[in-house]
């Protein structure tokens, strides 16, 4: 039952229940965006649609009234915090796809960004097509990164940053680990809303990710052409 008592979302159509959900998740409603997703799930509706009908949408809509001045920081975070509870509950199920281990990797927002909803998502999805996915969490300088890949040593490197003022330190990183000769020992994936593919090459990445999606297919397709290319050295 939603928190006023008068609206049972049950009784809502699919439809009205993610249109209940964009407003819930508007209004920062944690307990009523659980209850959604789990109604959801109960319908048959698959955990990658509820993610990006109900819940990514929902942020969409959110991002242009803050952008806008309608809504606040306190509110917005009211609104994360209802989006990761629904992310928590659909994370095991998109990881549950037995798929075979494709690859390792580390994934973090960088230094002076505490965004991690759009992070948290690619290595949601990531797992899902099944790689490991060790995340460093937000606010990383280089250090971090680099402890985070000599301890791990992944097949693949993931910056995010949601700030203009932020991005430009994924050229920080990337150049400290040229200058370390360690560039080429694995892949960077670059993404984040301000983000490009312009800004992708000219910071020196393999290759910049619109989406969490994009981030799967992009990986899955390096993955394929380093084993294949190691493949050719061993003959
Ligand atoms: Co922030 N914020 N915020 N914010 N916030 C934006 C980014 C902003 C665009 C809002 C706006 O003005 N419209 C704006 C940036 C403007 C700019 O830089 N030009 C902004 C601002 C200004 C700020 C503050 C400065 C506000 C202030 O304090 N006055 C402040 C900065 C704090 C800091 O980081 N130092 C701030 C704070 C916050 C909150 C704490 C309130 C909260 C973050 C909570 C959290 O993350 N735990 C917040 C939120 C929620 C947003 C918006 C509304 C939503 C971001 C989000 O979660 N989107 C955002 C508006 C927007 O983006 N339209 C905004 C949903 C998510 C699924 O999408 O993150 O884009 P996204 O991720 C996508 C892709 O980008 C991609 O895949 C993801 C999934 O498909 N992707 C990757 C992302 N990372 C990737 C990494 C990869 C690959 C793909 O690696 C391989």
């Amino acid at each position: 039952m939603s928190e006023d008592n008068d609206l049972d979302l049950r009784e809502l159509s699919d439809e009205d229940l993610v249109q209940q959900m964009h407003d819930d998740l508007y209004d920062g409603l944690k307990d009523e965006i659980e209850e959604g997703v789990n109604i959801l799930l109960e319908r048959g509706w698959a955990p990658y649609r509820i993610l990006t009908d109900a819940l990514v949408e929902g942020m969409r809509i959110v991002g242009i009234d803050f952008r806008d001045g309608i809504l606040f920081v306190p509110e917005v975070l009211l609104s994360a915090n209802a989006m990761k509870a629904g992310m928590f509950i659909l994370r095991p199920l998109l990881a549950e796809t037995g798929a075979p281990k494709m690859g390792k990797m580390v994934i973090g927002t960088v230094k002076g960004d505490i965004h991690d909803i759009g992070k948290n998502l690619v290595g949601m999805m990531m797992e899902g097509a099944g790689f490991e996915v060790i995340d460093i969490g937000i606010n990383n300088p280089v250090e971090k990164y680099l402890a985070a890949i000599e301890e791990h040593k992944p097949d693949i490197l993931g910056m995010s940053a949601l700030l203009t003022t932020t991005m430009p330190y994924m050229k920080v990183v990337i150049d400290t680990l040229i200058e370390k000769g360690i560039r080429d020992d694995f892949v960077v994936l670059v993404g984040g809303a301000p983000l490009n593919e312009e800004f992708g090459k000219a910071v020196g990445a393999d290759a910049y990710c619109r989406d969490a999606a994009v981030t799967v297919e992009i990986a899955k397709d390096f993955m394929k052409r380093r084993h294949n290319r190691l493949g050719t050295a061993a003959e």
